[in-house]
């Protein structure tokens, strides 16, 4: 897969020649190419942004500039990946579409992406609007936070897409067991890992992991797998597909919704949060 991340700071994007990440760029998994906005700048201050029209805080990033740099960069891959490709433009922002491991799947399947993090107020939303009629631009939200600009959140990206690469992650470790992965892990979040020593500062590995007996091992990890999305997660709970919970898994919610209901009665701060799970778990 090729990745260009136009960017103010390229410098920013050095982790990505670290671990996994620096492995798939070695065996030419992932082919990384940073570029500096400013380079396709005119003046002499290399100026890439201004005030707002309409007034108010902060700045805005320039049009032209970018318009520029997206232009080079999409005939610079052309060349190389082919006359009638094009890159998928992503965009980060707060005010984005919510990145999640389903948009990290379908990023993972495309060639080529071209990334435009933004810094100050963000970019003038007309090129957004030019590329989106020429390619497919995106922009989105890894999370509902402020940062002083998308860097951090490209770096985000990058990772969890270059993860899902084919020979990215050893064989031994498959995706499809991924907390978020679709399928039997949809909507689940992993539970608590445990090695050596059996026990530590005076805290136990629960016996069933140490008890050789395989088919106990993935009940109890799917049982903890289940409480803990229901305690930590329950707006994900809520959308557990009830074809996909076998009548063990129904009872797991059960119980932990009776637990609840005992700790707390109705109305009490927080019941509707609590509850929300019962709502299909039934
Ligand atoms: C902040 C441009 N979803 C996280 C996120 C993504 C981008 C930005 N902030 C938060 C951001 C300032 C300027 C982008």
């Amino acid at each position: 897969m090729r990745v260009d991340i136009i960017s103010i700071f390229p410098e920013y994007f050095a982790p990505l020649d670290v671990s996994l990440m620096g492995k798939a760029r070695e065996r030419g998994i992932l082919d990384i190419h940073l570029h500096q906005l400013r380079d396709w700048t005119q003046d002499v201050h290399k100026t890439v942004d201004d005030t707002p029209y309409g007034g108010g805080p902060g700045m805005v990033m320039k049009p032209e500039i970018w318009g520029a740099a997206v232009d080079a960069v999409i005939g610079e891959g052309r060349a190389v990946s082919g006359e009638d490709t094009l890159p998928r433009l992503i965009v980060p922002t707060p005010s984005g579409r919510p990145f999640t491991q389903e948009v990290a799947l379908e990023y993972a399947k495309e060639p080529w992406l071209l990334f435009a993090p933004a810094r100050y107020e963000g970019i003038d939303s007309r090129v957004v609007a030019e590329y989106g009629a020429r390619l497919r631009a995106d922009e989105v939200s890894i999370g509902d936070y402020v940062l002083a600009g998308g860097e951090a959140a490209v770096l985000v990206m990058v990772e969890a897409v270059g993860r899902l690469l084919p020979g990215v992650l050893g064989n031994a470790r498959s995706v499809a067991d991924d907390s978020f992965a679709p399928g039997a892990m949809a909507n689940l979040l992993e539970g608590p890992v445990y090695t050596k020593p059996p026990v530590w500062r005076g805290h136990e590995v629960p016996e069933v992991l140490l008890s050789g007996h395989h088919g106990r091992i993935a009940r109890w990890r799917r049982d903890e797998a289940l409480r803990r999305t229901l305690e930590r997660r329950p707006e994900l709970a809520a959308r557990f597909d009830p074809e996909s919970l076998d009548k063990h898994d129904r009872r797991v919610v059960e119980e932990f919704g009776e637990r609840r209901s005992a700790a707390a009665p109705e109305g009490a701060p927080g019941a509707a949060f609590r509850e929300a799970p019962e709502d299909v778990a039934d």
